[in-house]
């Protein structure tokens, strides 16, 4: 991509946005345009439309999505499918209208199949049953995947899918339920630890093992395949390791200066038991993440005594 190319990021207030723009803008990029969700509803259709129209961006990063947790994702499915499936074909389709391009369209790991053999490559795909927990949000993604796919092969577009894996970093969301496991943990051990309190619930049995990637990394990754790849077929951006969630909450105690108890609530569900992304396409290509899990997190939790989030429990 050209300095001077002009640059659609959507959802670029959001964790994955954020970091894209922040990176974009320090690589110098001069010509991005993105817009608010007060300013562009990109699952109106027709508003949409009329934003290609005037802006008639060259290429697109799609990070304007629905996204959350495990309770968030089984308390809200239908919010999860729609706000999804209405925003990336909205974006996609205009895409092609307008001569976009190239597109970057963002997965997930979770749209592999719930017992899927690990490490996950990029053909397991549809290959299985999915995890109940998320499972309208996944179709939402697959849809999501197969329409650069057909756009592709019909219309000759250049659209690609990238699946992350679980990601954490300055600028998430940390409500205590809707949130994803590190910030959620952030906040919790952080509440414990000001307010001296002898535990902290963990939910489920800590047994699931994640992956989990800096969202700064997969920015930059994000960057590096708009300008290195091709395929139509989906790739995998991971870290290659993962680990339990009762080693990360032990970690995350550190990280935070909780000294209390871990306690498991196994009332919660678990989700996948484990969904380790296969690497090695990506690295084939040569990127690899630069942040540790350890520093990712320091960095996080200073974030998140930075932010407003912190303050809410002292107010
Ligand atoms: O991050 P998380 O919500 O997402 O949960 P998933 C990961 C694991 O951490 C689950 C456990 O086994 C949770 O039960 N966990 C422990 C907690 N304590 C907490 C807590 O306080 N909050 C949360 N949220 N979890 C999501 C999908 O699945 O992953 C999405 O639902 C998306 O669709 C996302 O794919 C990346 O990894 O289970």
């Amino acid at each position: 991509m050209e300095k001077e190319a002009k640059i659609f990021l959507s959802g670029h207030a959001g964790l994955v946005g954020g970091a894209i723009h922040r990176l974009l803008i320090s690589l110098g990029f001069k010509n991005l345009v993105t817009r608010s969700f007060k300013e562009l509803d990109l699952r109106d259709q027709a508003a949409t439309a009329v934003f290609f129209e005037k802006e008639r961006p060259q290429y697109v990063l799609l990070a304007a999505a629905r996204a959350g947790g495990i309770r968030a994702n089984s308390t809200y499915p239908a919010q999860f499918i729609y706000n999804n499936l209405m925003i990336q074909t909205n974006v996609i389709h205009q895409s092609y209208l307008h001569g976009v391009k190239k597109l970057l369209f963002l997965g997930s790991s979770c749209i592999y199949p719930k017992f899927c053999p690990q490490p996950m490559k990029e053909e397991y795909l549809l290959d299985g049953q999915l995890e109940p927990t998320n499972e309208p949000y996944a179709i939402a993604k697959i849809a999501g995947i197969k329409m650069c796919q057909a756009y592709n092969q019909q219309y000759g577009t250049h659209f690609i899918s990238v699946m992350p894996t679980n990601l954490y970093g300055p600028g998430d969301n940390f409500d205590l339920l809707d949130s994803h496991v590190i910030p959620a943990l952030i906040r919790k051990l952080h509440i414990g630890k000001i307010s001296r309190a002898k535990e902290v619930t963990i939910w489920g049995s800590g047994t699931p093992w994640r992956e989990f990637l800096f969202v700064d990394d997969l920015a930059n990754a994000c960057i590096f395949l708009m300008e290195n790849y091709e395929e139509s077929n989906i790739i995998n951006i991971g870290v290659g390791k993962d680990l339990t969630i009762n080693e990360l909450a032990q970690i995350l105690a550190e990280v935070v200066g909780f000294t209390g108890k871990l306690v498991f609530d196994p009332s919660h569900p678990d989700g996948t038991p484990r969904k380790l992304l296969d690497i090695s396409k990506l690295t084939g290509l040569g990127w690899r993440a630069k942040t540790s899990l350890k520093e990712g997190l320091a960095l996080t939790y200073e974030w998140f005594c930075r932010s407003p989030w912190s303050q809410m429990e002292t107010t």
